[in-house]
């Protein structure tokens, strides 16, 4: 879909622990650091025409204040909100809350791993899920959202979650 400079930036928030990316658990998580998946996902932006407000916090309050922030300020929500994600109804009470379309992102592939991560409150938000990839499901969310918001303007609607199809 054609690039459209957006107005307003898409948040990215990641959640606890993500600041450790690249210096423990290699194995399951890969090299790379949080900044290098945040140099990822700005140039996917940049050449899908997007701005990120990209961010990192250890409590799941601040996180929560960064939802209903962008629910004012942002055009979307891509969220990796690592182990919150499978605990958090107060993070899901605030994506549903924000109307924003979200895509939710998992560096491992949460299936493979223990039978506690299987479950994803944050899906329950989520137009789509990544799981699996590394920092490259950063970048594919990204596209993603690109191409979800695009499909909402071409309709000239709002890009709420619920107000899109498929
Ligand atoms: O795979 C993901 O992206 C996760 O969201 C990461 C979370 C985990 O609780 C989720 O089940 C899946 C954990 C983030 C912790 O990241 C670390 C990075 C390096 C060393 C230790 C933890």
């Amino acid at each position: 879909m054609a690039a459209l400079m957006h107005a307003k930036p898409v948040y990215v928030l990641n959640g606890p622990n993500l600041n450790l990316l690249g210096a423990r658990e290699p194995h399951v998580y890969g090299h790379e650091t949080l900044a290098d998946v945040r140099r990822r996902a700005e140039a996917a932006a940049s050449r899908v025409g997007l701005t990120l407000e990209f961010r990192q916090s250890n409590h799941e309050g601040q996180l929560i204040d960064w939802v209903h922030e962008a629910r004012d300020k942002g055009a979307g929500l891509i969220v990796n909100a690592g182990g919150l994600t499978h605990t958090s109804i107060a993070l899901l009470d605030a994506l549903q809350a924000a109307e924003l379309p979200v895509i939710e992102v998992h560096l491992s592939n949460i299936f493979r791993r223990e039978p506690f991560r299987h479950h994803s409150y944050v899906s329950l938000a989520a137009k789509g899920v990544i799981c699996g990839l590394g920092a490259k499901g950063y970048e594919l969310a990204v596209e993603a959202m690109a191409d979800v918001l695009a499909a909402s303007a071409a309709k000239g609607g709002s890009a709420a979650a619920g107000k899109t199809t498929p």
